[in-house]
């Protein structure tokens, strides 16, 4: 590119960015998103003018439809309480929309519309039929009872079931929606519609769930790792790991990394985190299970349960490791906590969870040369093995373990090579460019041939 195009492309860039905040006053996890987007997508198509003709990122910058609903149910005390509900259907350019569902109290419209962004160049890179989508409610699920949680839910299938189906929209779980959530959502989706279809994936393995689904994300985002190091010449094996979260996604993560020889040291939740220097081993992980699917209880208890750990408040990027993962939440490394972990040595990052870096965060990992795996790359197994639920569905099978894991492994290797191919610059590959430019041109080319809609 020459000097002029790329102040050319700059100008656009900013022109594009300042018209997404017009619009979407306030919503600063969906700007953030769609900014971390057009930043790396802006230089490829600075040359590509049929895509600046046909306003292909202002219309992909835009969703398709916002659903938002009441969602009334009753406490065990027989108090009506309230709350609010959303699916926001992203863009089903390649695929019906797809993609989870968030329990949680800070849930609003900015971050399932930055959760339904990135989904849809996520499931473009699986190289899988599927759209982007999101949804959720401010609900919390912590501290209600199993009775409460399935009211809950279907109070909101009741509503959500009219805008979902197997071929429109096939919702699935996220932050506070795992297996128990899904079976409730399920029953009441067959209650009212009286169709058994795959219209959610995440399901239990006797209604239709697929093997490998729930390990999925976190092993893919570790494979995803494996991948960049080999490219390297190097490998997990030895490897201290610090982990963040302590959910679905971290814990199926620390599994992988253990039996591919790697030691983690750390998980987390909303309070604090544990350290423990001795390696989070396939016992302990079971009691962290426990604790977290069945007892629902809180990750300071692994420190009362294991000598030699010890719980801290906070997070855990200031402990020295080689391997970063964070599998908690958006936004959970900064500026500060990145500089951390290049100062204590961390060669790679691998993100489980969805935007868990800021933008200042991302920018300190690159300028230190680190392996960054973005998430919509590194966290893409799970949505992958989602679709392989989706195929088992309609044709009425089940393949088998084996053959799911070999299938999330090389769907994990497509990914990374998508990112070389498209990110490789003198110094290495840039992992974010690779990632976003991928997703971006599949959705693109469809919607060019759909002409203007
Ligand atoms: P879970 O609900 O199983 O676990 C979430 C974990 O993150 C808990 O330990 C929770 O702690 C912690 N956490 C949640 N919110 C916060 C917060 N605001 N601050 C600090 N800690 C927090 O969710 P998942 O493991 O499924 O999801 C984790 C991440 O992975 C999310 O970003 C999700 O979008 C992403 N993801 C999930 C996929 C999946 O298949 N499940 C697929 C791809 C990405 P606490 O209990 O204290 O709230
Ligand atoms: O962020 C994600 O990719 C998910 N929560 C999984 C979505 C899915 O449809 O499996």
């Amino acid at each position: 590119m020459t000097m002029s195009s790329v102040n050319k492309t700059d100008v656009y860039l900013k022109r594009f960015i300042a018209g997404v905040e017009k619009r979407n006053p306030g919503e600063q996890e969906f700007h953030q998103a769609v900014a971390e987007v057009a930043e790396t997508v802006f230089p490829y198509i600075a040359d590509k003018q049929i895509y600046h003709k046909m306003q292909i990122m202002e219309r992909m910058a835009e969703p398709d439809r916002v659903i938002m609903f009441r969602v009334p149910w009753t406490d065990d005390e027989g108090n009506i309480r309230n709350q609010r509900g959303y699916r926001v259907q992203f863009n089903n350019s390649i695929g019906p929309y797809k993609g989870g569902l968030r329990f949680h109290p800070s849930v609003n419209l900015s971050v399932l519309k930055f959760l339904g962004f990135e989904q849809t160049f996520k499931n473009s890179l699986t190289g899988l039929p599927m759209g982007g989508g999101k949804g959720g409610s401010d609900f919390n699920p912590k501290g209600k009872s199993d009775n409460e949680v399935m009211r809950f839910c279907q109070s909101f299938m009741t509503e959500l079931h009219r805008h979902i189906g197997e071929n429109t929209d096939i919702p699935a779980g996220d932050i506070g929606v795992g297996a128990r959530e899904i079976g409730y959502l399920f029953g009441q989706y067959k209650r009212i519609e009286n169709r058994f279809v795959g219209v959610l994936t995440g399901k239990g393995m006797a209604f239709g769930g697929s093997k490998i689904r729930t390990e999925a994300t976190g092993y893919g985002a570790v494979y995803f790792m494996q991948n960049m190091l080999e490219y390297k010449g190097d490998d997990i094996r030895g490897k201290t790991v610090c982990i963040s979260g302590s959910g679905n996604v971290a814990t199926y993560a620390v599994e992988k990394v253990n039996q591919l020889g790697g030691k983690v040291v750390t998980l987390s939740d909303s309070s604090g985190f544990i350290y423990d220097p001795d390696g989070i081993n396939a016992e302990k992980l079971a009691f962290v299970m426990d604790l977290k699917n069945v007892r629902r209880g809180r990750i300071s208890e692994y420190a009362d349960e294991f000598k030699g750990a010890s719980f801290h408040e906070g997070r855990p990027w200031g402990v020295s490791c080689d391997i970063a993962m964070p599998c908690a939440t958006q936004n959970e490394i900064n500026r500060d906590d990145a500089e951390n972990l290049v100062k204590n040595g961390c060669i790679g990052v691998s993100e489980g969870a969805n935007m868990p870096t800021d933008l200042e965060g991302i920018h300190t990992f690159q300028n230190a040369g680190m392996l960054y795996a973005p998430s919509k790359a590194a966290n893409a197994g799970g949505v992958a093995v989602s679709g392989l639920e989706m195929s088992q569905n309609s044709s009425r099978i089940s393949w088998d373990e084996a053959e799911l894991e070999r299938l999330l492994k090389d769907t994990m290797l497509t990914i990374h090579n998508s990112c070389v191919e498209y990110g490789k610059n003198k110094d290495g590959v840039d992992y974010l460019a690779g990632a976003n430019i991928a997703g971006f041109i599949k959705v693109a080319d469809a919607m060019l041939a759909f002409g203007h809609t």
